[in-house]
């Protein structure tokens, strides 16, 4: 028995732009995620710096920052036994070149920046990353 775990998703602008919301909210739900809280948001530079502060240290860190915030986002909880885990399967590595067949990422990537989605990594980032989007 596993209890409900919560993960903070992000569907990002790429993929906002190309309308891709139904298609990635359907395959969470398919998978037994629950979408508990969902809101479109567009974050200023500060902001996606904040969020993204765990990589500050990373060359990529800038282009990061400015395509987080480059147009509307998606914040989604998603909520599930092993949410964390099951969302990182379902979105696939982070260069979409090398992801898994059928995940978001093989699907709908374009690129290792232009990824389509975000998911927490671990059970303490994914509490920091929920706190941010839904305090
Ligand atoms: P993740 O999104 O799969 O968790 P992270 O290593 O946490 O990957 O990196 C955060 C985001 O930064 C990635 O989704 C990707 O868009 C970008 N990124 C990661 N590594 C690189 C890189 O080597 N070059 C350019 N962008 C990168
Ligand atoms: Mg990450």
């Amino acid at each position: 028995m596993s209890e409900a775990e919560q993960t903070l998703s992000i569907i990002k602008p790429d993929a906002v732009e190309r309308n891709l919301e139904k298609e990635i909210k359907t395959i969470f739900e398919k998978s037994g995620l629950k979408i508990i809280n969902s809101k479109k948001i567009h974050l200023s530079k500060e902001e996606a710096a904040d969020f993204y502060k765990v990589h500050q240290t990373k060359p990529f860190y800038d282009r990061l920052c400015s395509y987080l915030s480059s147009g509307p986002i998606i914040a989604m909880i998603l909520e599930g036994s092993n949410a964390i885990k099951k969302n990182r399967e379902l979105m696939g590595a982070t260069d979409p070149l090398k992801a898994a067949p059928n995940t978001i990422r093989k699907l709908y990537g374009v690129s290792i920046d232009k990824n389509s989605v975000h998911g927490s990594d671990s059970p303490e980032n994914a509490a920091a990353e929920i706190k941010f989007f839904f305090k």
